[in-house]
């Protein structure tokens, strides 16, 4: 990995880096202007060389395919927009931690909050979407999340993850120069802008699968395609099934090609080969397409399925994360102010390893699902052990890197928990997630939550859940019965979960409607594209009428959104809430509270006790029991007020949260 290595003898005899060089002129270059990438090139060419030809070596094309890489990101970087080089340069000015003197990644900014949308659904389109800045604003959001707007297959496209043109923005949400607007005048405004990558399949209707189709044997090879059912019938014996009850098995028969196509998630979504390099050069040039657009951080959808081998799950192979490293190596060279965001719904332990694997990078930022799921268990038991127990055994993740923390988003909640936890907080693994799904499905008697289960699969029972944040949590029901206390209860549910994203770990994540905690939405069941797919259920359009009344005091909108908004200001000012802040689940002194300590990871400013209460009643919390604070100076810092001592012990209302420092 020594910058020398650029100029490595090339095939025809002049040195690797003439040839690039030539290239960057023939491109427009400026003479000295791409020192940059010349460097940053030098300084990973060693690693991209190593973790290509580990992935590709041997394969059909190998001799040129290197340096046909190499070109590629020469090409990218000469595209790049000269706002986006000058921001990459400040970023990697900024410098990475743990130098004390940096200020660290942007991803990692103290205080940065999310909030994850569909164009369509918010704000109708792009430019409808630049009028509503100012409410992200209000908000105090400053890491937009956009869910997938690139053209999609025609018809189903499940939620835009079935893409048909990588690089085209999908002309009902508006233009590709109209998205780069928006994505400068988020960065105008010191905001970021997310958006997706669905790598692991695209559409069959796009146009490397229509020519797949119609012949072409070059596209053929970007697929899975087999002439009968022996490959898929050995991959089929290791494989479990993504949507089990709408698109069972991971093969579907084309007859125009009277092959089977491997389609892990529906019929209409083939999975890309990533083991061709053809292939991977043509999704470096979509991935470095997008970065060139103005988009800061890179949602990698469904990373996990990357690497397909019979006889395997096809989830989380090595390969898969040697992918992300020579993705995330190349992105270095031509942007290297862009992050990546693994969308793994895996175990933590298997999540960390998309954020580094033995010091290499993958991705920056990861979804916490875990703790979104731990979440909505204990709301439903009303204990904290497995919480506890799961939380307090969390994965460190690496330096450089951050969690993204959320409530609810566009998919269904899994029950993935860790069975050994579940034995151990008391429960019998089985059985405990079948209280849980009849609990959210409102079919366990008591249970306030109006979901549906999700992906049934009726070999196994095993299914997951659907619902808004505010259904799930009561409100649905409470409006229903017209009960005050129920209502009350529902909110103080949604206010809970929103004070712990914001303050146990990680970036917290609005969805949105959440912050007006907008129902379930039944409008899917009649729409023959989504009825077969109750995830629309919770990914309701965005009501401005609605949203207007966070302005009236005393609405349910106002007292919702005013408790997120708080959340994330006060947050922004306590460092124990950093992102790189520590963490300890301290032992509860009641099953229904959970009790975590957090404080600055440098030894730098007072600790901050995060006291959450799962019960219906008020608790007590012993003070005997909370170290690291100083009683008598603590106050409720989320509330701002003092905190509510009886005895010896502080107080909790029912569902109270208190950041106690
Ligand atoms: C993702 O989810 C998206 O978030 C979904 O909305 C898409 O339908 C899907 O990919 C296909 O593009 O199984 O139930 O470990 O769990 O990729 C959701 C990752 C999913 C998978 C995840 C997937």
């Amino acid at each position: 990995m020594t910058s020398g290595a650029v100029s490595a003898p090339g095939s025809g005899g002049t040195s690797a880096r003439e040839q690039l060089g030539q290239t960057a002129a023939a491109l427009g270059g400026r003479p000295g202007g791409d020192a940059a990438f010349f460097l940053r090139l030098g300084y990973r060419y060693g690693a991209i060389r190593d973790l290509f030809s580990s992935l590709y070596s041997g394969k059909p094309g190998d001799g040129g395919l290197f340096e046909r890489l190499q070109t590629l990101l020469l090409e990218k970087y000469c595209e790049r927009p000269d706002r986006l080089k000058a921001i990459d340069l400040e970023r990697e000015r900024r410098g990475s931690r743990p130098d004390p003197r940096s200020r660290g990644p942007w991803y990692l900014e103290p205080g940065l909050t999310a909030y994850m949308l569909y164009l369509d659904r918010f704000a109708g389109t792009l430019r409808g979407f630049r009028e509503r800045i100012p409410y992200l604003e209000e908000l105090g959001v400053r890491l937009v999340h956009f869910m997938p707007f690139f053209r999609t297959h025609e018809g189903k496209n499940d939620g835009g993850f079935a893409v048909s043109d990588y690089l085209g923005v999908d002309p009902r949400c508006g233009t590709n120069e109209e998205l780069v607007e928006i994505a400068e005048k988020l960065h105008d405004r010191g905001m970021y802008l997310a958006a997706d990558l669905a790598l692991n399949h695209s559409a069959d209707d796009h146009p490397w699968a229509l020519a797949a189709k119609s012949g072409d044997e070059r596209c053929r090879g970007y697929y899975y395609v087999f002439p009968d059912r022996r490959e898929p019938d050995r991959f089929e014996a290791a494989m479990p099934q993504v949507f089990p009850e709408t698109a069972p098995g991971n093969f579907t028969r084309v007859p125009e090609m009277g092959a089977w196509v491997m389609t892990v998630f529906h019929d209409f979504q083939w999975d890309l080969n990533w083991s061709n390099p053809e292939l991977f050069l043509e999704m470096v040039a979509v991935l470095l397409g997008l970065a060139n657009m103005g988009i800061d951080l890179i949602r990698l959808d469904a990373v996990p399925y990357l690497w397909k081998e019979a006889g395997t799950s096809c989830q989380n192979l090595p390969q898969a994360h040697a992918i992300v490293r020579l993705l995330k190596a190349c992105a270095d060279v031509v942007a290297p102010g862009v992050a990546f965001l693994a969308e793994a719904i895996v175990q933590p332990s298997e999540i960390v390893k998309y954020l580094d694997s033995g010091g290499i990078e993958e991705c920056q930022v990861a979804y916490h699902a875990s703790l979104m799921a731990l979440l909505w268990e204990a709301l439903a038991t009303r204990k904290t052990g497995l919480l506890a127990a799961s939380f307090g055994e969390e994965v460190r993740l690496p330096e450089n890197t951050g969690w993204l923390s959320y409530a609810r988003c566009h998919d269904d909640i899994g029950l993935g928990y860790d069975d050994r936890k579940i034995e151990r907080a008391g429960f019998t693994p089985g059985m405990h997630r079948r209280f849980l799904l009849d609990f959210y499905t409102g079919i366990f008697p008591g249970s306030w939550a109006t979901g549906r289960r999700f992906m049934e699969n009726p070999a196994t029972g095993e299914a997951r859940i659907s619902g808004t944040c505010a259904s799930l949590c009561g409100l649905e029901s409470a409006l229903a019965s017209g009960d005050a206390l129920a209502l009350e209860l529902a909110i103080r549910r949604i206010e809970l979960l929103y004070a712990l994203i914001s303050s146990l770990v990680g970036i917290p994540m609005v969805f949105s409607g959440d912050e007006l905690a907008l129902r379930n939405d039944y409008s899917w069941e009649n729409d023959p594209e989504l009825a077969e797919d109750n995830r629309w259920m919770h990914r309701p359009a965005m009501d401005w009428a609605v949203a207007e009344r966070r302005h009236a005091e005393g609405t349910i909108e106002a007292r919702i959104f005013s408790h997120i908004r708080r959340c994330f200001a006060v947050r922004r000012g306590i460092p124990a809430f950093a992102q790189d802040a520590l963490f300890d689940v301290l032992p509860s002194p009641a099953e229904n509270v959970l009790v975590c300590s957090r404080r600055p990871k440098d030894g730098s400013g007072s600790a901050v006790l995060v006291l959450a209460n799962f019960a219906l009643e008020r608790r007590q919390v012993p003070c005997s029991s909370l170290r690291g604070v100083d009683l008598r100076a603590a106050r409720d810092l989320l509330g701002d007020a003092p905190l509510v001592i009886e005895g010896d012990a502080v107080v909790l209302g029912a569902y109270g949260v208190v950041w106690m420092g």
